[in-house]
């Protein structure tokens, strides 16, 4: 039977233990997902390879990640199940991205199988199972099974037809910019930060490059960049002949918030980033304006370059990646500095003018929303980008979230609802449409009856149940778990941004929405209404969002959940709250927390974000507290 090849790459697996004798090992191998069937096999160096295992699509019942809370004994550090006949294969991916295809590819081709209602989270493990504590290992799950895909990622351009030949005489070394999985044969994978030497970069957008193990592939060019070597040609942002006064022309013309070039700069060996922006400016200059900030290089040892004073960069690609994915203003909260870029890079800008073309997402008509078919109601509340109304889509209660103009740029609020619409998960608020064809524009959600977590748990004060209150931060944590899975940074996590439902589930909202506000009295962490009383110490000093930052706010969160919706350090200012945190203080334990409960808290206050705990292992954390509390 003719079968198509859909992902391949080496992985390592857990022996399935199908007798009571076999042995327990870790073993890799080669791994072939067709339409057909999943395949392992032993690759030997110079000679032919052995299949040793051969699973068929149909047989399979449930394809999810692992969470685990002990060490991952072998190398590859990414488990995730495939649950067959009456088998369970754990799989260990090199890193997340990879494990989230495979899960993602496997589960698209079973989406017709017989699967199961229920899983489990967690290993088979020494007799029992760790999420249940069952010791039955065909024991019905335990956890409600997901049989849909996850997010899409951006696409990639169509590879090369032709062998690639080694050309380039000098090796260089590129380092890698950002994780990338190989989908095809001829790839190889990328670990970010490493070092590859660079074998072949003719093709411009695909470069053939070797591994430390001595492993050679094509990566996409835009994924690496060049250790020392002042070669950016590839990139969108790159002008590299154009003067102060032509950047400012070109940006004046495009006039989007955040559109930025990166040049020459008069002084040789010095490069200038230059953008756009119409958010005030520090000593009230007058707006719009193209504002340009010289990329500095530190003075002693490696050569790190920035351009706000404590990120430090190998790498210009790096350091503009960075910024093109962080929030802007950067400012001290003790008033001492002001460092950081006026807005977020957003927009990459061609030498000719223009856009160049950013992320692929639905098309047009698959998320707009007719206006004519919308009915506007009641208001609901207001928030950062102006009223929230409720309204009817076809049928169906909807909020409408107006986004008031001189909040969000049109462009912006596409990009963001281009983001929404590919999170999919049932403890998110889901986004069904937009539309943009009347003033203003608005964001057609999911109606969530209950109104926001924060004003929720004050009108229940004194009626919540333990079970009620456990309850809550599990949905929180696996919406952020999924989050977190999905390489999405929330920056705003809090019981006022959580919605609740008819059936008191509490979902995630406004996720990454920051970004996008133009008011800096929000975005800065001076300014009033910035959420310092949510945010971990290297967000409020240096701007440092990760899914360990979300998991600083989570802990808020479950604060909040357990006084009931009090406020955090009720009668203290941003200034005195940094203090006391930077004296090691952290919020006290809610009189209603359980010890259990506060020991997590506690965990997530880390002052260092690697001591914090995945939402992956709070929520595993969590779960099992729900079982005993
Ligand atoms: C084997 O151990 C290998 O781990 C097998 O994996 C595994 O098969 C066997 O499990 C296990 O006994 P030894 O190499 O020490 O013999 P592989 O086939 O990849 O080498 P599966 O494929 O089933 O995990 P049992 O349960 O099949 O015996
Ligand atoms: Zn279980």
């Amino acid at each position: 039977m003719y079968s198509l090849v859909i992902l391949n790459g080496t992985m390592i697996k857990k022996s399935q233990q199908k007798k009571r004798t076999s042995p327990c090992n870790y073993k890799e191998r080669f791994f072939v997902l067709d339409t057909e069937e999943l395949k392992y096999s032993e690759c030997r160096p110079g000679k032919k390879s052995i299949l040793k295992g051969c699973i068929k699509l149909c047989s399979i019942k449930c394809v999810e990640t692992v969470f685990s809370d002990l060490p991952i004994p072998c190398t590859f550090k990414y488990p995730f199940q495939v649950f067959h006949d009456n088998h369970f294969l754990y799989i260990f991916a090199p890193d997340n991205n990879c494990r989230l295809r495979w899960v993602q590819a496997i589960k698209e081709e079973t989406k017709n199988n017989k699967l199961v209602e229920k899983y489990h989270p967690q290993f088979w493990m020494d007799g029992k199972w760790r999420c249940c504590q069952q010791s039955n290992k065909l024991a019905k799950g335990c956890h409600v099974y997901d049989p849909l895909g996850y997010a899409s990622k951006k696409p990639l351009p169509g590879i090369p037809d032709a062998e690639v030949g080694l050309h380039d005489a000098l090796q260089k070394m590129v380092i890698a910019l950002q994780n990338y999985t190989p989908f095809r044969d001829k790839e190889l994978a990328l670990q970010k930060d490493k070092e590859y030497t660079l074998m072949d970069s003719s093709n411009p957008e695909w470069w053939n490059v070797r591994d430390e193990k001595g492993n050679t592939g094509l990566v996409p060019s835009t994924h690496v960049t060049e250790k020392s070597g002042k070669n950016f040609e590839r990139f969108e942002w790159y002008n590299k002949n154009i003067t102060r006064g032509e950047a400012e022309d070109i940006l004046f013309k495009e006039a989007k918030e955040g559109a930025f070039m990166v040049r020459n700069s008069r002084q040789t060996g010095v490069y200038t980033v230059s953008v756009f922006t119409k958010a005030p400016g520090s000593n009230g200059e007058k707006n719009p304006c193209v504002k340009h900030y010289q990329i500095r290089q530190t003075e002693t040892g490696e050569p790190t370059f920035y351009l706000a004073e404590k990120y430090l960069f190998q790498t210009i690609p790096e350091l503009i990646y960075y910024h093109q994915h962080n929030a802007a203003v950067c400012v001290c909260v003790y008033m001492c500095y002001l460092a950081g870029l006026i807005t977020r890079l957003r927009h990459p800008v061609t030498q000719a003018g223009g856009f160049s073309q950013e992320t692929a997402g639905p098309s047009q008509d698959e998320w707009e929303v007719d206006p004519e078919d919308l009915d506007f109601g009641l208001q609901l509340g207001s928030g950062q980008f102006g009223l929230v109304l409720q309204g009817r889509w076809r049928e169906k209660k909807v909020a409408l979230k107006m986004i008031k103009e001189e909040c969000m740029s049109n462009e912006e609020f596409k990009e963001e609802a281009r983001i929404m619409m590919r999170l999919y998960h049932s403890k998110l608020v889901q986004l069904y449409g937009v539309c943009t064809q009347r003033s203003p524009m608005c964001l057609v959600l999911e109606f969530m009856e209950n109104g926001c977590l924060s004003d929720y748990l004050r009108t229940k004060k004194g009626t919540l149940s333990q079970d009620a209150m456990l309850e809550m931060c599990l949905d929180v944590s696996e919406g952020m778990a999924y989050l977190e899975m999905s390489n999405f940074i929330h920056r705003d996590l809090a019981a006022r941004n959580c919605l609740v439902s008819k059936n008191n589930v509490v979902k995630l909202s406004d996720f990454g929405m920051t970004r996008y506000v133009l008011d800096d009295q929000y975005t800065s962490s001076l300014c009033s209404k910035f959420p310092v009383k949510w945010s971990a110490p290297e967000v409020i000093k240096y701007c440092k969002f990760s899914s360990k930052s979300d998991v600083w706010s989570f802990g808020v969160l479950m604060w909040e959940v357990y006084t009931e919706g009090r406020l955090p350090y009720e009668n203290r200012s941003n200034t005195e709250v940094v203090e006391s945190l930077n004296a090691g203080m952290r919020l006290l334990k809610p009189k209603l927390a359980p010890e259990a409960v506060y020991l997590l808290m506690e965990w997530c206050w880390k002052e260092k974000p690697v001591d914090r705990p995945s939402f992956a292992l709070l929520l595993h954390e969590l779960s099992s507290l729900s079982s005993y509390l």
